[in-house]
Protein backbone atom coordinates (compact mmCIF):
# COMPACT_ATOMS: atom_id res chain seq x y z
CA UNK A 1 0.00 0.00 0.00
CA UNK A 2 1.22 3.39 -0.62
CA UNK A 3 0.39 6.45 1.72
CA UNK A 4 1.34 9.74 1.51
CA UNK A 5 3.41 11.01 4.61
CA UNK A 6 4.44 14.78 5.63
CA UNK A 7 7.66 15.15 7.30
CA UNK A 8 8.38 18.61 9.19
CA UNK A 9 12.64 19.35 8.27
CA UNK A 10 14.31 21.73 10.94
CA UNK A 11 17.98 22.36 11.14
CA UNK A 12 19.76 24.83 13.35
CA UNK A 13 23.66 23.86 13.59
CA UNK A 14 26.25 23.74 10.63
CA UNK A 15 28.19 20.08 9.48
CA UNK A 16 30.44 18.73 7.05
CA UNK A 17 27.81 19.21 4.45
CA UNK A 18 27.73 23.45 4.92
CA UNK A 19 25.00 25.54 6.39
CA UNK A 20 21.78 25.44 7.26
CA UNK A 21 20.23 24.95 3.93
CA UNK A 22 22.83 22.66 2.93
CA UNK A 23 21.49 20.37 5.82
CA UNK A 24 17.95 20.68 4.77
CA UNK A 25 19.24 19.81 0.75
CA UNK A 26 20.87 16.97 1.96
CA UNK A 27 18.37 15.77 4.32
CA UNK A 28 15.75 15.70 1.00
CA UNK A 29 18.30 13.81 -1.27
CA UNK A 30 18.56 11.35 1.37
CA UNK A 31 14.82 11.41 1.84
CA UNK A 32 14.48 9.77 -1.46
CA UNK A 33 15.79 6.74 -0.70
CA UNK A 34 12.44 5.98 1.57
CA UNK A 35 10.07 6.16 -1.42
CA UNK A 36 9.11 9.17 -3.43
CA UNK A 37 9.45 12.93 -3.01
CA UNK A 38 5.90 14.39 -4.15
CA UNK A 39 6.68 17.94 -3.07
CA UNK A 40 9.11 19.95 -0.87
CA UNK A 41 8.46 23.48 0.82
CA UNK A 42 10.36 26.47 0.49
CA UNK A 43 12.69 27.22 3.75
CA UNK A 44 11.86 29.19 6.65
CA UNK A 45 14.33 31.21 8.96
CA UNK A 46 12.08 30.77 12.10
CA UNK A 47 12.72 32.17 16.01
CA UNK A 48 13.90 28.52 17.96
CA UNK A 49 10.45 27.87 20.02
CA UNK A 50 10.52 26.13 23.17
CA UNK A 51 14.38 25.59 24.60
CA UNK A 52 15.01 29.36 23.29
CA UNK A 53 18.93 29.87 24.09
CA UNK A 54 20.25 28.23 20.45
CA UNK A 55 20.57 29.22 17.09
CA UNK A 56 17.70 30.17 14.57
CA UNK A 57 16.40 26.92 12.49
CA UNK A 58 15.90 26.69 9.11
CA UNK A 59 12.50 24.74 8.61
CA UNK A 60 10.79 23.17 5.77
CA UNK A 61 8.40 20.29 4.74
CA UNK A 62 8.18 17.67 2.43
CA UNK A 63 5.69 14.86 1.19
CA UNK A 64 6.55 11.47 0.87
CA UNK A 65 4.44 9.15 -0.93
CA UNK A 66 5.80 5.25 0.32
CA UNK A 67 5.50 1.72 0.66
CA UNK A 68 6.85 1.67 4.20
CA UNK A 69 4.92 1.09 7.10
CA UNK A 70 4.75 4.02 9.74
CA UNK A 71 7.26 2.55 12.31
CA UNK A 72 9.79 1.06 9.06
CA UNK A 73 9.58 4.95 7.93
CA UNK A 74 10.27 6.54 10.97
CA UNK A 75 13.41 4.03 11.87
CA UNK A 76 14.09 5.39 7.73
CA UNK A 77 13.98 8.88 9.07
CA UNK A 78 16.34 8.15 12.67
CA UNK A 79 18.69 6.62 10.03
CA UNK A 80 19.47 9.46 8.01
CA UNK A 81 19.79 12.01 11.05
CA UNK A 82 22.12 9.68 12.32
CA UNK A 83 23.48 8.79 8.77
CA UNK A 84 24.15 13.26 8.54
CA UNK A 85 25.99 12.75 12.21
CA UNK A 86 22.82 13.79 14.42
CA UNK A 87 24.24 12.51 17.44
CA UNK A 88 21.28 12.09 20.75
CA UNK A 89 23.76 10.63 23.06
CA UNK A 90 25.06 13.34 24.97
CA UNK A 91 23.18 16.17 23.68
CA UNK A 92 20.31 18.68 25.40
CA UNK A 93 16.82 17.47 24.01
CA UNK A 94 15.07 20.23 21.60
CA UNK A 95 18.68 21.90 21.64
CA UNK A 96 20.65 22.68 18.51
CA UNK A 97 20.56 19.81 15.70
CA UNK A 98 22.33 19.36 12.46
CA UNK A 99 18.97 17.61 11.17
CA UNK A 100 15.93 16.91 12.68
CA UNK A 101 13.22 15.02 10.54
CA UNK A 102 10.12 14.36 11.90
CA UNK A 103 6.91 12.84 10.65
CA UNK A 104 3.89 14.75 11.18
CA UNK A 105 1.11 12.80 9.13
CA UNK A 106 0.87 9.26 7.98
CA UNK A 107 -2.06 9.34 5.72
CA UNK A 108 -4.95 9.92 8.12
CA UNK A 109 -3.33 6.74 10.81
CA UNK A 110 -3.83 7.43 14.52
CA UNK A 111 -1.82 5.53 16.55
CA UNK A 112 0.23 6.24 19.79
CA UNK A 113 3.58 3.88 20.62
CA UNK A 114 6.27 4.40 22.88
CA UNK A 115 8.32 5.07 19.24
CA UNK A 116 5.63 6.95 17.35
CA UNK A 117 2.55 9.37 18.12
CA UNK A 118 0.35 10.04 14.82
CA UNK A 119 -0.23 12.51 13.91
CA UNK A 120 2.47 14.40 15.58
CA UNK A 121 1.21 15.74 18.50
CA UNK A 122 1.92 18.93 18.55
CA UNK A 123 1.83 20.10 14.97
CA UNK A 124 -1.17 21.97 15.38
CA UNK A 125 0.96 24.46 17.64
CA UNK A 126 3.54 24.53 15.82
CA UNK A 127 3.86 27.93 12.93
CA UNK A 128 6.99 26.71 11.78
CA UNK A 129 5.64 23.36 10.92
CA UNK A 130 2.38 24.27 9.81
CA UNK A 131 3.45 27.67 7.38
CA UNK A 132 5.58 25.49 5.38
CA UNK A 133 3.45 22.42 4.97
CA UNK A 134 0.33 24.92 3.70
CA UNK A 135 2.68 25.70 1.59
CA UNK A 136 2.67 22.15 -0.23
CA UNK A 137 -0.54 20.68 1.00
CA UNK A 138 -3.06 22.87 2.51
CA UNK A 139 -6.04 20.59 2.45
CA UNK A 140 -4.04 17.40 3.79
CA UNK A 141 -6.95 16.75 6.95
CA UNK A 142 -5.99 16.13 10.62
CA UNK A 143 -7.39 12.98 11.04
CA UNK A 144 -8.51 13.95 15.06
CA UNK A 145 -8.82 17.42 14.64
CA UNK A 146 -10.89 17.22 11.49
CA UNK A 147 -9.14 20.69 9.77
CA UNK A 148 -6.97 21.16 7.33
CA UNK A 149 -3.30 22.36 7.36
CA UNK A 150 -4.45 25.44 6.17
CA UNK A 151 -7.15 25.83 8.61
CA UNK A 152 -4.79 24.92 11.47
CA UNK A 153 -2.50 27.40 10.03
CA UNK A 154 -5.46 29.78 10.67
CA UNK A 155 -5.83 29.17 14.19
CA UNK A 156 -2.03 29.10 15.63
CA UNK A 157 -0.66 32.25 17.46
CA UNK A 158 3.00 33.23 16.73
CA UNK A 159 4.99 29.91 18.11
N1 LIG B 1 12.49 22.19 16.84
C1 LIG B 1 12.49 21.91 18.12
C2 LIG B 1 12.43 22.93 19.16
N2 LIG B 1 12.23 24.25 18.66
N3 LIG B 1 12.03 25.80 16.91
C3 LIG B 1 12.00 26.07 15.60
N4 LIG B 1 11.83 27.32 15.20
N5 LIG B 1 12.11 25.09 14.66
C4 LIG B 1 12.29 23.78 15.02
O1 LIG B 1 12.40 22.90 14.14
C5 LIG B 1 12.33 23.47 16.40
C6 LIG B 1 12.20 24.52 17.33
C7 LIG B 1 12.59 20.52 18.59
O2 LIG B 1 12.51 19.61 17.57
MG1 LIG C 1 11.36 18.32 16.04
MG1 LIG D 1 12.61 15.00 15.94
Amino acid sequence: MRELAAIALGSNLESGFGDREANLREAVKRLRGLGEVRAVSSMYDTEPVGYRDQPRFLNAALLLETELPPHELLRGLLEVEQSMGRDRVGAVEKGPRVIDLDLLLYGQAVMATEELSLPHPAMQERRFVLEPLAEIAPEMMHPVLGRTVGEMLARVSSA
